[in-house]
């Protein structure tokens, strides 16, 4: 069975199938968005804004807009069920081990990520915050609806459960290239269906999603666009569950923005360096000057660095906005554009830097 798009070809990954092992290598990620628009308080609602006229947006016909952001909504909404599938799993709280029992019981029509018109589905498992454990099923070959009756075990106390989020990605195994992710399920409360006292059943829907967003963070900024001036505002406002860098457990993150033009890094700007926290508030404007012709052939590259006072600082995370950016990245841009004067505001996951991004950064 093969990948339906083609993929480079790495060497063969090599699977630890141990139950209770923790996944030793780091599988390679998918580089496309998310293309969900975080829907929180920050988002722009169109109805809101009457402002915003045919008048003011020059090119821009926000009605089309309009129409295809509330159609990939729709879309999005009816589909997500459907296209992703069901999952099941249980949870037990042992109050002699103080372990959460976290048990993948099975998934339910599943998405075909081969061509053979199958997938081949495993279950990685995170108790969110902590993503250094985690845990992982067998593969199922060749299956939408596999049986998995895993049960894995996460220490940790009673009272700390509050406070835990049980994050299931679901990926698809390919032998020889990277894998798919199919969606995952993030329970935010994992009081919502029992005290735990009793092993408790749980059905959810699997939501779309192209890569682990938590793995590495998240970034929220807001992109202001003034096309009479040609002034282009990001205003990079926080970051939210980075991957740590440091032996402390944390990082030291600042946010570095390159303009890039016909793939030509024409200018960079940083925000400051927020030091020994996975969760800084910057709240820091980034202006480019950029005209409105030329509004067509320009990115914005946005990476969260981690700074070192020795050695060199490394890259956290990065995320891309701009007309040919994907996903959330062109959703953002063409929102931004379709509201001038308006700042629009927006969680982007973070996702991995592509190999020639990966530069030395000797100074913030
Ligand atoms: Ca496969
Ligand atoms: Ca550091």
């Amino acid at each position: 069975c093969f990948p339906l798009a083609p993929l480079p070809l790495p060497p063969p990954t090599k699977f630890c199938f141990a139950r209770h092992s923790s996944f030793k290598k780091h599988l390679p990620r998918q580089m496309h968005h998310a293309t969900s628009l975080d829907r929180g308080s920050e988002f722009l609602d169109v109805e809101d804004h009457p402002t915003c006229t045919a008048a003011s947006l020059g090119r821009i016909q926000p009605e089309l807009y309009k129409q295809s952001t509330m159609d990939a909504e729709e879309s999005s909404k009816n589909g997500t069920a459907k296209t992703c599938g069901k999952i099941n799993f249980s949870l037990k709280y042992d109050y002699e081990g103080e372990l959460l029992l976290v048990t993948i019981l099975k998934a339910f029509d599943l998405p075909a990520k081969d061509l053979c018109g199958s997938s081949d589905p495993y279950v990685k498992i995170y108790l969110l915050p902590d993503r250094k454990r985690k845990f992982q099923t067998r593969v199922h070959r060749k299956t939408l609806n596999p049986t998995f009756d895993e049960t894995f075990q996460f220490p940790v106390p009673y009272e700390e459960l509050g406070s835990r989020k049980l994050h299931l990605s679901v990926f698809d195994f390919d032998r020889f290239s990277r894998h798919d992710m199919i969606g995952e399920v993030i329970l935010e409360n994992l009081f919502e269906v029992s005290d735990l006292s009793r092993e408790t059943s749980i059905w959810k829907d699997i939501q779309y999603a192209t890569s682990e967003s938590v793995d590495l963070g998240e970034i929220m900024f807001s992109l202001c666009y003034l096309p009479t001036a040609g002034r282009l505002t990001l205003t990079v406002i926080k970051c939210r569950n980075l991957k740590a860098m440091d032996i402390t457990g944390y990082s030291d993150p600042y946010v570095k923005v390159s303009m890039i033009c016909d793939g030509r890094r024409l200018k960079k700007k940083k925000t400051s360096i927020k030091k020994n926290t996975l969760n800084p508030a910057y709240n820091e404007a980034i202006i480019f000057d950029i005209p409105p012709e030329n509004m067509d052939q320009v990115s914005l590259h946005i990476s969260v660095m981690d700074y070192d006072l020795v050695g060199h600082n490394e890259i956290i995370g990065v995320c891309r906005v701009g007309s040919h950016a994907e996903g959330l990245g062109r959703d953002h841009w063409n929102e931004m554009l379709a509201y001038p004067r308006k700042p629009i505001a927006h969680w982007h996951p973070l996702i991995e830097p592509k190999k020639s991004e990966k530069e030395v950064n000797v100074s913030p």
